[in-house]
């Protein structure tokens, strides 16, 4: 009856054709962070970003944040910390986890110190989720600090694990998040059978779980290995490998669990969305099981993923007034909030003069087709503006007279492999009646099958 029930599904999901992974298949993310918060209906994944045709991992240089009600439909909010936005570092925009702490969010990431070249963990904060985050400078204490995370127990203590090179340590951290209790340090690595960095913490029925990536000897590429403990700094007892080789993953692993309506789900890295780079790699989601005795079942990767629908849709979402903070720019306008409704922390206006221009950044895996919207408003009139992609698209498009924010669909745009800046400016060659209010663009994904 039940294997029954199995050849069903899989049946199902054959002809169906259902597959959810990578999940994000508009642009190239690692090193995945995913987070419930605190009244928020929303799962919120953190990840870095890897350069389309890279495959490695040391130019890497900023972060994204995604989130989604249904676990098929995503947003992108764009680029939420770059290399450039902290001045105490040099390269190196390595793994990361977010935070939500004392009414506040938290990027608490790795990079480089500028002039020794050591890990450093860095931390920024901003008051939404989605970001873009205000680097405050690296946790003072915590050395080679490579691949961190943060775990906050039921109690509120606020907890530090960091790791790379085949070591593992963890410490409390102080209220202020920006340094460790020196007394509380722990070396977790001789408790931790194979690992070589990155752990991730959860709790699942009273204990804590350790799972972090690990090299068995003398052998790459990583999986995915667990260990338990009473309390959060340990001792640990080591498990087991829970995700194994499998086809098309990347040479190293790195993820973390959440439980989201009710469903605890690991979310990791393959390399399948680059086709054979190794080191370009793509998110992954699976269900995270656990038997009778609380070992946790092993994930076996595949493309059906969640398995909620034939694949998952990124859009991406960028707000005019986040600027520089999120690789975009602003250029003879500002910021204005006198019109209500809009979202985020205002919109963009004051196009006077030709060339006065707001700019935002996509970053994609490949060139593909995404469907343009703008939201906006002009209370005085129509205006003319032009919006440049790259420099070379150009189009001019008309805002109709709108009292309140409104969006309109441009239709269909094309963007390259990385970099794409979305710029709206003022035309030199047109008059507009009404004063321009960009609240936000929108990029949705297309697929060729939908065209
Ligand atoms: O993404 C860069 C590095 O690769 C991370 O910091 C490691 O955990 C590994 O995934």
């Amino acid at each position: 009856m039940k294997n029954n029930l199995i050849f069903l599904i899989a049946l199902f999901n054959i002809v169906f054709g259902f597959s959810q992974n990578p999940i994000f298949t508009h642009m190239y993310t690692a090193d995945p962070a995913p987070h419930v918060w605190p009244e928020d209906d929303r799962l919120w994944v953190y990840t870095t970003r890897d350069e389309p045709g890279s495959n490695n991992h040391y130019g890497m240089t900023d972060y994204h944040a995604f989130s989604t009600t249904d676990m098929v439909n995503w947003t992108d909010y764009g680029r939420v910390l770059h290399l450039e936005n902290v001045d105490w570092a040099e390269s190196h925009a390595w793994a990361m986890d977010a935070v939500y702490y004392r009414g506040q969010y938290y990027l608490v990431y790795c990079m480089k110190e500028a002039g020794i070249g050591l890990f450093r963990t860095g931390i920024a904060r901003s008051d939404v989720p989605q970001g873009p985050f205000t680097d405050l400078g690296y946790v003072k204490g915590v050395e080679f600090g490579q691949d961190p995370a943060v775990f906050i127990d039921d109690d509120g203590t606020p907890y530090l694990y960091w790791g790379h090179d085949r070591k593992c340590f963890a410490a409390e951290l102080n209220e202020d998040l920006m340094s460790i209790k020196p007394e509380t340090y722990v070396d977790l690595t001789a408790q931790l059978t194979h690992v070589f960095e990155a752990p991730w913490i959860h709790k699942y029925k009273e204990k804590y779980y350790l799972t972090y990536p690990g090299l068995t000897p003398r052998r790459w590429p990583q999986k995915m290995f667990y260990a338990v403990a009473d309390q959060p700094l340990g001792p640990y007892e080591f498990k087991d490998c829970f995700i194994d080789d499998f086809e098309g993953q990347s040479g190293t692993n790195h993820g973390g669990t959440v439980t989201y309506k009710g469903k605890d789900m690991m979310f990791y890295h393959s390399a399948w969305l680059s086709g054979g780079l190794s080191e370009t790699r793509s998110v992954m989601a699976d269900y995270l099981n656990y038997d009778k005795k609380g070992n946790i079942i092993p994930i076996v990767p595949s493309k059906k993923g969640l398995g909620l629908a034939k694949r998952t849709r990124t859009t991406i979402h960028l707000e005019a007034e986040n600027g520089f903070a999120a690789g975009g720019s602003l250029y003879n306008v500002f910021v204005d909030t006198w019109i209500k409704g809009y979202s985020g922390k205002g919109y963009v206006t004051n196009f006077d003069n030709p060339y006065d221009h707001v700019s935002m950044l996509a970053q994609v895996a490949k060139p593909s087709k995404f469907r343009f919207k703008v939201r906006y408003a002009s209370p005085e009139g129509e205006s003319n503006h032009d919006v440049l992609i790259n420099s070379h698209k150009y189009s001019e498009f008309v805002f109709p007279q709108s009292e309140t924010f409104r969006e309109i669909d441009f239709g269909i745009v094309e963007l390259k492999a990385g970099d794409n800046l979305v710029r709206i400016f003022r035309s030199d060659w047109k008059p507009s009646a009404g004063e321009l209010a960009v609240d936000y663009i929108k990029l949705e994904q297309v697929f060729e099958d939908e065209n």
